[in-house]
């Protein structure tokens, strides 16, 4: 993030030169209004900063604790109002009748939202079994970690908790798994990451719903914790940020749940609090 800001300010400075220099018409500098199509999005973020503001300076826990009460004022949604709003944060940039599947990386038409062979389905990337929490309005429905995916690679993947290493399988596009965890394909594995580290700091437990917390294992079975936090934690570095994920948590932000990912915004908090 701070290359890109940094980036960002040089190039407002160039233009500021070129407007001196009589070469150009003053650009707008100002924050871009809402993109009108993913494939327009640049990898700056669209929001006022000082929605961090509880945070800075903080650290560890105290970090942790000040973005969770940042991230919990939200807007929550629905188990229905999910599809809809997949097919708008998760739009194929290059088609826009399509959404990208998370894990298989397959470009499908939006239409196909379903329970078949063939169709896509809302994966919950932290398994809804961990905790238990099911699809009533809260953690179910958090769009944060809610992403189309294949209806069968959706089920292969299962609740699986996540670590390296594993078998190929129909439609993986790169993913993997064993008996015991699945590998998502490279270009997601920053994005898995965090995904599962927003959900451990928006929910601790204080609102009816776990406390949702990463931890090193593979076998959590339904209680409320997500591994590999070590793998995890390699995969956020491996793969940071991209334009598409930028995108999404915008959206999020903007048209649904008026809350963010810190973890997409600042990657370097990952670090400050695991
Ligand atoms: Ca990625
Ligand atoms: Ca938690």
């Amino acid at each position: 993030m701070l290359a890109i800001r940094i980036r960002h300010r040089k190039a407002a400075a160039l233009a500021t030169a070129a407007v001196l220099a009589g070469l150009a018409a003053p650009a707008a500098t100002a924050t871009p209004a809402a993109p009108a199509t993913v494939a327009e999005t640049a990898t700056t973020a669209s929001y006022d900063p000082a929605y961090y503001d509880a945070a800075a300076g903080k650290t560890g826990t105290a970090l942790k604790s000040a973005l969770h009460t940042i991230i919990s004022d939200q807007t929550k949604l629905s188990y229905s109002a999910v599809w809809e709003a997949l097919k708008v944060t998760d739009q194929d940039p290059d088609n826009s009748s399509n959404v990208i599947l998370l894990y298989s990386g397959i470009s499908r038409s939006k239409t196909l939202n379903g329970g078949d062979v063939g169709d896509w389905n809302r994966e919950h990337v932290w398994a809804k079994s961990h905790g238990d929490f099911g699809t009533s309005t809260g953690p179910g429905t958090d769009l944060h970690h809610l992403r189309p995916e294949d209806v069968q690679v959706n089920s292969i993947r299962g609740n699986k908790d996540f670590d390296n290493g594993g078998s190929s399988f129909t439609n993986s596009g790169g993913s993997l798994t064993d008996s015991n965890s699945f590998e998502p394909r490279d270009a997601v594995k920053g994005d898995v990451a965090r995904m599962i580290l927003y959900m451990a700091v928006r929910y601790e437990g204080t609102d009816g719903w776990p406390d949702l917390e990463p931890n090193d294992t593979v076998t959590n079975g339904t209680n409320p914790y997500h591994g590999r936090l070590s793998v995890l934690k390699q995969w956020h570095q491996q793969d940071p940020p991209s334009a598409f994920e930028v995108n999404r948590n915008d959206v999020i932000f903007a048209s649904y749940q008026h809350n963010r990912n810190p973890f997409i915004d600042h990657p370097e908090w990952v670090e400050a609090i695991w």
